[in-house]
């Protein structure tokens, strides 16, 4: 059986998505740059610096902006997200999750944050779930953002558990490609169409239950011992 779970935090525990929009769409305006939801699809469990370069190009300004003016973008991006993200309580946790981060740690199995997001830490202590993480991997300190596998190794070798052992959920694509890349066990939270054809994929997070998440990994189990 598997032996750790690695989460992404934005779109899988709770629902930040939103902020990050609300926040990158009012810096936009003030260098005017319009960003729609649909544009946002694009952001998604990508780095701040990432998403602030394809904001930049998607306004036609990529080159306009030294290093230093670069990083007071996103540094102000930040400083509104930070802002709108206080009001995040143990309320804003999606559906089953609690009680599947309960039934793993009940069954011994690892826990590990593989979010994207430098305020990750603090996102998990508003929603009161720190202490059910056996560890948090650093975004700050991982080479490559996703779809690299780096976040997804990094959350594995901090609960120090074989990366094969172990389960990935993600809802950007991005973030499937990078628990593909790592060689973990990809689960999806979307839709097909955006997550792909070819893995097990829940439409909501309350379908994420412990029985669930071994089923999928038997069903592997007994696809590989076919081959
Ligand atoms: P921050 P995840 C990602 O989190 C978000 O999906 C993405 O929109 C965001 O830009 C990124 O974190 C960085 O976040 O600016 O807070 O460091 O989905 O990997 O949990
Ligand atoms: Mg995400």
């Amino acid at each position: 059986m598997f032996k750790a779970v690695l989460f992404d935090l934005d779109g899988v525990i709770t629902d930040t998505a939103e902020y990050h929009f609300l926040a990158w769409e009012k810096l936009a305006k003030t260098i005017g740059i319009t960003i729609d939801r649909k544009f946002n699809e694009n952001l998604k469990g990508v780095s701040r610096e990432e998403s602030l370069r394809r904001i930049l190009a998607h306004g036609g300004r990529e080159h306009e902006f030294t290093p230093e003016a670069f990083a007071e973008l996103a540094k102000r991006k930040n400083d509104h997200y930070v802002e709108m993200i206080q009001a995040v309580s143990p309320q804003d946790v999606y559906p089953g999750i609690l009680n599947l981060l309960q039934a793993l740690r009940q069954n011994g199995i690892k826990i590990a944050l593989a979010s994207a997001s430098k305020n990750g830490p603090f996102l998990l202590n508003q929603m009161q779930l720190t202490d059910y993480f056996d560890a948090i991997a650093d975004p700050a300190k991982v080479a490559a953002s996703k779809p690299a596998p780096d976040i997804f190794l990094a959350a594995a070798a901090g609960v120090g558990v074989d990366i094969e052992a172990a389960i990935g959920i993600e809802d950007a694509y991005s973030g499937i490609e990078a628990i593909k890349a790592a060689k973990a066990l990809p689960i999806g939270v979307g839709s097909p169409d955006v997550l792909g054809h070819d893995i097990a994929i829940v439409a909501d997070t309350s379908e994420l239950t412990l029985s669930f998440l071994e089923k999928v990994w038997q069903d592997k189990k007994e696809e590989k011992d076919e081959r």
